[in-house]
């Protein structure tokens, strides 16, 4: 049987559809293309890619009943926050009304249900670092969605005995990751400057606030390990698992460590901080470390790739 990957051809999805079929499985990627492009996609005769939108019942319903998934990593979502506040009802459909269509298609049928949510339902309280258990603040209409979400898919297990399990991302990073809008992973943004810097462009890295603030940045590959071992573990179902390396390190600490690496950076241009911005994430990682889950890589060595590839 095979492995369902929604938005596998986005950032995150790419990487894990290129260790599933490491591991010999077929995996078949739902994507709408809408961030996601069909070049991040591994050449390979073991994945199938299908062009189409979750947020279309009939066509959940009818991939459903041409395929039989043993698993099913649902990772498609309208990823930004600040498209999810312009347009709450458009962005609702894919990053709620779709997690249901997965759902009830997935139940007495799939063997493993792995949803991608988000550190954004902590919200900004200010208690840290995050622990599953802690209340949630889900400030925007994508973290609203994301927790909504991700209470349909833990209570799919008490309610109808399907496997499944939700995963609070915190920051990823790594290859593949878009830096072409303002609101891309800060990370991207950094590297893409740099690289841009060094091949004599002017250009310039941006700081909003007084980059003290701080996240919790985990390296994609160890998302994608994260994942698998969720999808395998028994333990993880009906539950909810934060996802990130349990420590946090501010703006300026990064910028530090890309000179230590780069040598000479771009210049740094201080801005107003950003409206809406938290200062600080961390997340607790005993959870999901309780699996047997630790992160591989340290976050020099992520940049150090990243600066390194294409
Ligand atoms: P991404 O935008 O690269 O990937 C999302 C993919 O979903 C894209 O390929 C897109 O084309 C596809 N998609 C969007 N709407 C669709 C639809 N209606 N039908 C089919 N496909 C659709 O973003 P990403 O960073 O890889 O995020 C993957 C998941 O992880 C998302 O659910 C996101 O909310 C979550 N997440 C990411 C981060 C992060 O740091 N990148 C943090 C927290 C949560
Ligand atoms: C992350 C998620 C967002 C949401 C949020 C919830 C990403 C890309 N974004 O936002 O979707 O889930 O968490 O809390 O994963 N910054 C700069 N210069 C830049 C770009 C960013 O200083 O050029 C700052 C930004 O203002 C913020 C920090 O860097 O203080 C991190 O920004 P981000 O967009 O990478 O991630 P975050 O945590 O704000």
């Amino acid at each position: 049987m095979a492995v369902l990957v929604t938005g596998g051809a986005g950032f995150i999805g790419s990487h894990l559809v290129e260790e599933l079929i490491k591991k010999d499985q077929t995996v078949i990627v739902v994507d709408n293309l809408s961030t996601g492009k069909i070049e991040n996609l591994p050449c390979s005769d073991k994945v199938i890619f299908i062009e189409g939108d979750i947020s279309e019942k009939g066509f959940v319903k009818e991939l459903f009943s041409f395929y039989s998934f043993d698993k099913v990593f649902h990772l498609a979502a309208v990823a930004s926050v600040a498209k999810s506040v312009e347009l709450p009802e458009e962005t609702h459909r894919t990053n709620f009304d779709a997690t249901l269509y997965l759902l009830e298609s997935s139940i007495g049928k799939v063997n493993r249900f792995v949803f991608a949510s988000s550190a954004a339902v902590y919200g900004d309280l200010l208690e840290l670092p995050k622990r599953e258990d802690m209340p949630v603040k889900p400030l925007t209409p994508y973290a609203v969605d994301k927790y909504a979400s991700e209470r349909y898919v833990v209570n799919a297990f008490r309610l109808y005995g399907l496997d499944s399990t939700a995963v609070r991302f915190f920051n990823v990073f790594g290859e593949r990751q878009d830096p072409s809008s303002p609101y891309s992973g800060v990370i991207s943004i950094f590297i893409d400057r740099i690289k841009r810097y060094k091949n004599g462009e002017d250009t310039e890295i941006v700081i909003y606030g007084d980059g003290k603030q701080t996240r919790d940045f985990i390296y994609v590959k160890d998302v994608v390990k994260a994942l698998i071992l969720l999808s395998e573990s028994r333990d993880s179902s009906g539950e909810v698992f934060n996802l990130g390396t349990g420590s946090s390190i501010s703006l300026l600490e990064i910028l530090d460590i890309l000179k230590e690496i780069v040598g000479d950076l771009p210049p740094v241009r201080f801005e107003k901080e950003r409206k809406g911005d938290i200062k600080h994430s961390q997340a607790d990682i005993s959870k999901i470390k309780s699996l047997g889950f630790s992160p591989e890589y340290s976050l020099k060595e992520g940049l150090e790739k990243l600066l390194f590839s294409e």
